[in-house]
């Protein structure tokens, strides 16, 4: 029947920054997330005051589970630091090694990618700029703007997600603001 057949039509919602339409959503906050940040004293007296910010929200479309299918989503960083700390991503490594593209739609900010053995890279990402995450780089991304940090994304299915190696270890460089303006540090506690 035809309308099994996965070919459709999504749209850019952007007005509410969604795709449409999505099968996953989802919504990260502070409390979600407060272990990735460097400073965490800052994240729980944020939270300790009540405040519980959303730091990102994404959607996916995925036609099929399958293998080699894609998956398109769509990522939204709020503005906003925890100390020094731009909100970003936790961000992760594939499981399977695939790559990833993101382009951004609105704003600006930083993607950072890191080996397993601890290299780094980083590039910034303004409206309209692409990029190539290589397989085997786990990769995050980091709002250094003022306005939301919007970017979609595409990469294969079934390519997994390790949050745990950067829950663990942290990255080896941190995305800070120094006198008004983002600075790409190392990261003091860095368990490489
Ligand atoms: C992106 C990310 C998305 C949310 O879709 O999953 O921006 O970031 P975290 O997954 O690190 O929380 C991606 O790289 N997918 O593979
Ligand atoms: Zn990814």
């Amino acid at each position: 029947m035809a309308s099994e057949i996965p070919f459709q039509r999504i749209r850019l919602n952007l007005r509410k920054y969604i795709l449409e339409p999505a099968k996953r959503r989802r919504e990260v906050k502070l409390s979600d997330m407060k272990e990735f940040f460097s400073d965490l004293e800052a994240a729980e007296r944020m939270l300790s005051s009540g405040k519980d910010p959303v730091i990102y929200q994404y959607c996916e479309y995925e036609a099929s589970e399958e293998p080699d299918n894609l998956i398109l989503g769509l990522t939204v960083i709020y503005p906003g630091k925890v100390g020094k700390e731009y909100f970003m991503t936790r961000g992760h490594f594939h499981e399977k090694d695939s790559g990833e593209i993101y382009y951004c739609i609105y704003g600006s900010g930083i993607i950072l990618i890191q080996s397993k053995d601890g290299q780094t890279a980083y590039m910034e990402l303004k409206q309209g700029d692409l990029c190539y995450v290589p397989p085997g780089w786990g990769h995050r991304t980091i709002n250094t703007g003022r306005k939301r940090f919007v970017f979609l994304f595409v990469y294969p299915s079934g390519s997994g997600h390790d949050y745990g190696i950067i829950k663990e270890k942290g990255f080896a460089k941190l995305v800070i603001e120094e006198k008004g303006k983002w600075k790409v540090v190392d990261n003091p506690r860095y368990l490489g």
